[in-house]
C-alpha cells in the first residue's frame, strides 16, 4: 500500500464515475488509502483514437499500418489493405475471440456432463431430468420408447419414457458436435425458425460447428486472405451464430440439466450482502462449476465449525460478475457487483477471499487484493493472474480445490484482516431467474404453459416490443447510468425488457427487478406486470444465458401471430456499456437472428465507410437484423423503439391498444396443445 500511497493523488468527482453509490463510497477509500482501480487508470489514460475507430491494422510485420479515421480512403496499409478491410478484420478477429470463450466455456461443460453420465465424475448430477427430456426432444432424440403389450387380450403399443442415462449419453454425443462438426449444420439450427434458417441457408451462414468456424475467420483475416469486407462478415455471421445458437446455448442448457433451470426467486444485491462478523468469500467468474462446488464447502458442517473456532459467525458466500449472477438467478446466492465493482469490493476490507475462473476478470485485482490482505485465488488452467495463488479445480474431486480456498479464508479472517473494514450497508432486493420456461408458465399459467399471453400482449399493443439489455459496465461512460437510464426510457414506452449479464445487476441496484418497478412503465406494460405479478424487467442470467433470449425469440414465432422470422419481431437489443470481445459475438449473433442490436461507448468502425453501411444498413437488406450506436442512453432508446414500431407496422398492428388482460377464461380458451 505504501508504494501505491506515492503515486501523485489527483482529486476527482468520484460521483461521475457511477451512479452505484457502494462503488462510488469504496472508490473514494481506495483514493484514501492510496490504491488504484481502473476507474482512475481510465480516466488517466485516454484510449487511442485510431484504435477506437479500428483504423490501424498489426497482422503482419510490414505494419503496424495506421490510417487517419478522419480520412480513411486516403491511404492505405502497406499490402495495399483498405479501412474497409481493416476494419472488417479487426472486428471479425473480436468475434473469434468472443465466441471462442464463450463456446470453450459451453465445451467445458459438455466435458463435465460426459463424465457425469459415464460416472466418472460424482460429485455434479442430473438436476433437471425434464430439462434434460426437453432439450433431447427439440433436437429430434427419443425420449419415449414403443412398446408392445397385451391389453384385453389384444396386442397394442404403448410409449413409455427412455431411460434417463441413455438420452443423457446420445444428447452428449450430439451436443459434441455444436464444437466439432466439420460439415452440416449444428444440432441446435433445429430449434431456429424455419424462415430464419432459411434466409441463412440463402446467405451461407448456417453454423457448423464452432471450432471450424472459428478457425476459418482466422484464417480469413490472415495478411493475404480474404480482402473483401462483405465476405469477412458473412463469416462473422457464421462464427458468431455458432456461438449463440451453439456454445453459449450448450453452456446454458448443461448448466440447468447439471444445477437447476432457474425459477424466479427474490435475492439481495449490492456489497452490504457482505457480514464483517462472517468469513466472506466471494466466487467470480464464469463456469458455474467452482461456485456449486463451494456452496457444498461453505454448507459443510466441518468448515462452519473450523470458521466458528477462528471466532467467525459463519461463513457468507457471494457472487460477483456472470457466474454470480447464474448462481443468484439459479440459487439465490447474494450478488455484490457487476465487473466494474469487483476492485472496489476489495476496498471494504472484508473479503477474506475471491475465487476466480475465466472472463472479465481484471488483473487489476491482484495488485487491490494485495493491498487489504484478502487472498486472490485462480483456479481454471486458463487463467492465471501474475500475484494471485493457483489452486486448480479438479472436475473430479472439486472439493479438494474450494475446501482450500475455504481454509485459507478462515485464516485470513482469523489473523490477517486489516484493522479497518467499511461494509457499505446497502442491499437491494429484487426478483431474479426468468429463464425462457418460466416466461411460457408466468404468461400461460401451469397448466396451458405458453407464450401466447406475451403473443397476444404484443399483438394488442399493450406491450409495444421486447428489447434485450445485455452486458457488461465500462469505466469510459458513467458505470450503471447508461443502463439503468436506457431501461427505465424502454419501460416507459410498454417495451418489455429481458436482461442478462452486469447490465442485469446494474438494474437490480436501481430497484427495477422489482415487481413494483411497473409504476415506472406505461400504462399497457404496468397493467400486464400487475395482472401476472412480475416486474418490467426479467433477470436471464449470465452473458452466456443471451441464449435464453434466442430461444425466447423462437418461441414467440413459433406461438404465431408476430411473423414468420426473428427479422419480423418487435424486439431489439442494446449493449450500452459494452467492452469485452464476448459482448461484439453477442452483438453480432443477436444481429445475424434477425435483431436490431444498439451499442453504446464506442463502435469499432468509422462512419461513413463501406464496413460500417454494410453493418448498419445493408444486413438488414439481406433478411438478418443490422447494428446501431448510440452513447446517449435516452436516444438509444428512441432507436430501439422506432425500430419496434416499424416492426410493428410491418405486421399490421398499429391499431388502437385494446386494454384488456388475460384472464382464467381468456387462458382457458386458448387453444394451446
Ligand atoms: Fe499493414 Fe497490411 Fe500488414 Fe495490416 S496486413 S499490418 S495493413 S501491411
Ligand atoms: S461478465 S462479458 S463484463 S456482461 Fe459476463 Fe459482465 Fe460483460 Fe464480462
Amino acid at each position: 500500500m505504501a508504494e501505491a500511497k506515492e503515486k501523485k493523488k489527483k482529486e476527482y468527482n468520484w460521483n461521475e464515475f457511477s451512479i452505484c453509490e457502494t462503488t462510488v463510497m469504496m472508490l473514494k477509500k481506495a483514493a484514501e488509502d492510496g490504491v488504484e482501480t481502473a476507474f482512475v487508470r481510465a480516466a488517466e489514460m485516454k484510449p487511442c483514437p485510431i484504435g477506437a475507430d479500428s483504423a490501424c491494422c498489426k497482422h503482419c510485420s510490414m505494419g503496424p499500418c495506421r490510417l487517419n479515421p478522419k480520412d480513411p480512403y486516403s491511404r492505405t496499409g502497406v499490402c495495399g489493405a483498405t479501412i474497409d478491410t481493416i476494419a472488417a478484420r479487426n472486428f471479425a478477429r473480436m468475434v473469434a475471440s468472443g465466441a471462442a470463450a464463450h463456446t470453450d466455456h459451453g465445451m467445458s461443460m459438455l466435458d463435465i456432463f460426459r463424465e457425469v453420465v459415464h460416472g466418472t465424475i460424482k460429485d455434479y448430477k442430473i438436476k433437471d431430468e425434464v430439462k434434460l427430456r426437453e432439450v433431447a426432444k427439440s433436437i429430434g432424440i427419443e425420449v419415449e420408447i414403443k412398446k408392445k403389450v397385451k391389453r384385453d387380450g389384444r396386442e397394442v403399443e404403448v410409449k413409455e419414457p427412455r431411460d434417463t442415462l441413455e438420452i443423457a449419453k446420445e444428447l452428449c454425443e450430439e451436443l459434441e458436435k455444436t464444437y466439432t462438426q466439420v460439415e452440416g449444420e449444428i444440432p441446435f439450427v433445429k430449434r431456429v425458425p424455419p424462415k430464419t434458417v432459411e434466409t441463412w441457408r440463402k446467405l451461407g451462414i448456417v453454423p457448423r460447428g464452432s471450432m471450424r468456424e472459428i478457425m476459418e475467420l482466422m484464417h480469413r483475416t490472415h495478411i493475404g486472405v480474404d480482402q473483401h469486407y462483405e465476405n469477412i462478415v458473412r463469416q462473422c455471421s457464421r462464427t458468431a451464430l455458432s456461438d449463440g445458437w451453439g456454445g453459449s446455448m450448450v453452456a446454458t442448457e448443461i448448466s440447468d440439466i447439471l444445477y437447476g433451470t432457474p425459477k424466479p426467486l427474490v435475492a439481495p444485491v449490492n456489497m452490504g450482502a457482505l457480514k464483517e462478523d462472517h468469513v466472506n468469500i466471494i466466487v467470480h467468474g464464469h463456469e458455474p462449476n467452482l461456485f456449486e462446488s463451494m456452496i457444498d464447502s461453505v454448507n459443510d458442517p466441518k468448515l462452519i465449525e473450523k470458521a466458528k473456532e477462528a471466532g467467525a459467525a459463519g461463513i457468507n458466500l457471494t457472487g460477483m460478475c456472470c457466474s454470480g449472477t447464474e448462481v443468484l438467478s439459479r440459487h439465490g446466492v447474494p450478488h455484490v457487483g457487476n465487473f466494474m465493482s469487483t476492485e472496489a469490493v476489495l476496498v471494504t476490507g472484508a473479503v477474506d477471499a475471491m475465487a476466480v475462473d475465466v472472463q472479465c476478470i481484471k488483473q487489476g485485482l491482484a495488485t487491490v487484493a494485495k493491498c487489504y490482505g484478502t487472498y486472490l485465488f485462480t483456479t481454471n488452467p486458463r487463467c492465471w493472474i501474475e500475484g494471485a495463488e493457483h489452486i486448480e479445480l479438479d472436475e473430479k474431486n472439486p472439493r479438494e480445490c474450494t475446501d482450500k480456498i475455504v481454509e485459507k479464508a478462515i485464516e485470513r479472517f482469523k489473523s490477517k484482516r486489516p484493522e479497518k473494514i467499511v461494509i457499505p450497508q446497502r442491499v437491494d432486493m429484487g426478483v431474479h431467474g426468468f429463464s425462457h420456461e418460466y416466461i411460457n408458465y408466468m404468461l400461460g399459467g401451469t397448466f396451458r404453459a405458453s407464450y401466447k399471453p406475451l403473443n397476444e400482449n404484443i399483438i394488442n399493443g399493450k406491450i409495444r416490443g421486447v428489447a434485450g439489455v445485455v452486458g457488461c459496465t465500462n469505466p469510459r461512460v458513467r458505470h450503471d447510468w447508461v443502463h439503468v437510464e436506457l431501461v427505465k426510457e424502454l419501460i416507459k414506452h410498454d417495451v418489455l425488457v429481458v436482461q442478462t449479464g452486469c447490465s442485469q445487476i446494474a438494474l437490480a441496484k436501481a430497484g427495477l427487478l422489482k415487481p413494483d418497478a411497473a409504476v415506472l412503465a406505461g400504462d399497457g406494460l404496468a397493467e400486464v406486470c400487475e395482472t401476472v405479478g412480475m416486474p418490467p424487467v426479467l433477470g436471464c442470467g449470465s452473458c452466456v444465458d443471451n441464449s435464453r433470449i434466442l430461444i425466447a425469440c423462437a418461441e414467440i414465432v413459433k406461438t404465431g401471430g408476430l411473423g414468420e422470422s426473428i427479422a419480423d419481431l418487435p424486439a431489439a437489443g442494446a449493449a450500452p456499456e459494452w467492452m469485452s470481445e464476448k459482448a461484439i459475438s453477442i452483438g453480432h449473433y443477436f444481429v445475424a437472428s434477425g435483431l436490431y442490436t444498439v451499442f453504446g461507448v464506442t463502435f469499432p468502425a468509422i462512419k461513413g465507410t463501406k464496413f460500417y453501411k454494410h453493418l448498419f444498413e445493408e444486413l438488414e437488406e439481406l433478411g438478418l437484423g443490422k447494428w446501431g450506436f448510440a452513447e446517449d442512453p435516452i436516444e438509444m432508446a428512441h432507436m430501439m423503439i422506432a425500430h419496434i414500431d416499424k416492426k410493428r407496422e410491418a405486421l399490421g398492428i398499429t391499431g388502437p391498444r385494446e386494454r384488456k388482460l388475460f384472464d382464467m377464461a381468456d387462458r382457458r380458451a386458448l387453444d394451446v396443445v
